[in-house]
């Protein structure tokens, strides 16, 4: 029997192996069931999801109240196109912009589409209401950033892992420093044709990088100073995942164009949107910008669900909580382990970096034990390991994953 079932994993794998293309390296684990903070792989083994499918999980998998608005609407209408108006999507509309204070919201589908989304409304907006030359306009972005995999996005990159090989590269682009103020003011200084600053409030692929306290204030600053807009790409960081509603809540900060992505369907359908003013949103026109399923009803459902679950659950103040536990246990390691040299992140973003073992082992070795011992999570960038467990987590499941991440760490540096 036992052998029957290990041949379900290996039969799963085998099957992406030969029909998939070969676009990921996963962790050898089968998943087929998920509910709250746990996930259940073919064999009917647990374990503590943290990673949350890189923060869209923030509400947990399979909210009860999430899955009833799916279901529910699914069985009325799922999509009409924009060719026609639909009793959701005005609701939603009103919904999200008055959640968030903008004026008006652009609903696209992924995170990726969030981002070109706002790189065109900031060159339109650079054209129409700035004044920049035609096909002049040009945007900032900073090293280390993350955004998607479309061509926009790898052009803004300086990850080789990202670009490399998929060349030629989109113009118009150019990037700076993270968290560095003097290199920003520079940069407008030196080009008048700037329409935006694009960042996220805290780096999510580059390992968790949280830039020191007053940089949000400085950008923000700094955009009003030269006339550019600011547009915080918060589909990682945003819905609560570092202990605000908004990463730019920390500093009290208002993008002029805000991205939200991921768990904006709380993990049930791609949701994605932008946000803004009149003046930057108005500045496309009818048929200039869209896609087939952005705003369609089953999206707008989900994602209004999904929006009052985080306030009604008090999902950031829990975030913040259960995050000051996490990082002092691993303080705590650190002081123990000599291979733990950094602890970092906000609310339930967080990360810890791991030296190369003595004995060869790497990051990746230590996600290899973490998932035997019950816990999935994934190294970025090869020796940072990111911890993003669903946003209900309560505290004996945050001491008990800290306890399998202490023991998994202290048994493989021996
Ligand atoms: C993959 C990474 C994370 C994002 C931010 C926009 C997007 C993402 C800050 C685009 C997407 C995902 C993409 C996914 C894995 C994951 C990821 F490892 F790739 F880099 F989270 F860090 N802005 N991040 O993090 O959203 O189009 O994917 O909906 O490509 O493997 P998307």
């Amino acid at each position: 029997m036992k052998q029957a079932e290990n041949h379900k994993s290996s039969y799963f794998i085998d099957l992406e192996h030969h029909f998939g293309a070969h676009n990921y390296h996963p962790l050898p684990v089968v998943l087929e069931k998920a509910e709250g903070i746990y996930m259940w792989d073919v064999e009917g083994k647990k374990y503590l999801d943290f990673l949350s499918a890189y923060s869209a999980v923030n509400q947990g998998h399979c909210h009860p109240r999430i899955v009833k608005a799916l279901v529910n609407q699914a069985s009325k209408l799922t999509l009409t196109s924009r060719a026609f108006h639909n009793n959701l999507l005005g609701e939603y509309e009103k919904y999200i912009t008055q959640y968030f204070g903008y004026d008006k919201v652009l609903p696209m589908n992924t995170g990726v589409e969030g981002g070109e989304t706002a790189i065109k409304l900031a060159r339109r907006w650079g054209y129409a209401v700035k004044g920049i030359p035609e096909n002049e306009a040009h945007i900032l972005f900073v090293e280390g950033n993350f955004w998607g995999r479309t061509m926009a996005a790898i052009s803004s990159s300086n990850d080789p892992s990202s670009y490399a090989g998929f060349g030629p590269y989109m113009p118009g682009f150019s990037l700076i420093p993270y968290n560095n103020l003097q290199a920003l003011e520079t940069a407008l200084q030196a080009n008048q044709n700037i329409a935006a600053f694009m960042f996220e409030p805290i780096q999510g692929e580059a390992g968790v990088v949280v830039p020191e306290d007053g940089y949000l204030k400085g950008v923000r600053n700094l955009c009003n100073k030269y006339n550019v807009l600011m547009i915080a790409d918060e589909v990682q960081t945003g819905l609560c995942r570092t202990g605000k509603m908004l990463a730019c809540d920390h500093e009290n900060v208002k993008p002029d164009l805000l991205i939200l992505g991921k768990a904006l369907s709380g993990a049930i359908l791609p949701v994605s949107a932008v946000l803004g003013s009149d003046q930057v949103m108005l500045t496309i026109k009818p048929g200039e910008h869209g896609s087939t399923y952005g705003g369609n009803p089953l999206a707008c459902a989900v994602a209004m669900e999904a929006l009052a679950v985080l306030k009604d659950e008090k999902l950031a103040e829990n975030a913040t909580e259960m995050g000051s536990i996490f990082r002092a246990r691993m303080n705590a390691l650190m002081a123990k382990s000599p291979l733990v040299t950094d602890v970092r992140g906000k609310g339930l973003l967080n990360a810890i970096v791991i030296k190369p073992f003595a004995n060869g082992k790497t990051a990746y070795d230590v996600c290899l034990q973490l998932k035997e011992n019950g816990l999935l999570a994934k190294q970025t960038h090869g020796d940072i390991i990111r911890f993003a467990p669903p946003l209900v987590i309560n505290e004996a499941q945050i001491q008990t994953a800290c306890d399998i991440i202490e023991q998994t760490v202290l048994s493989l540096q021996n």
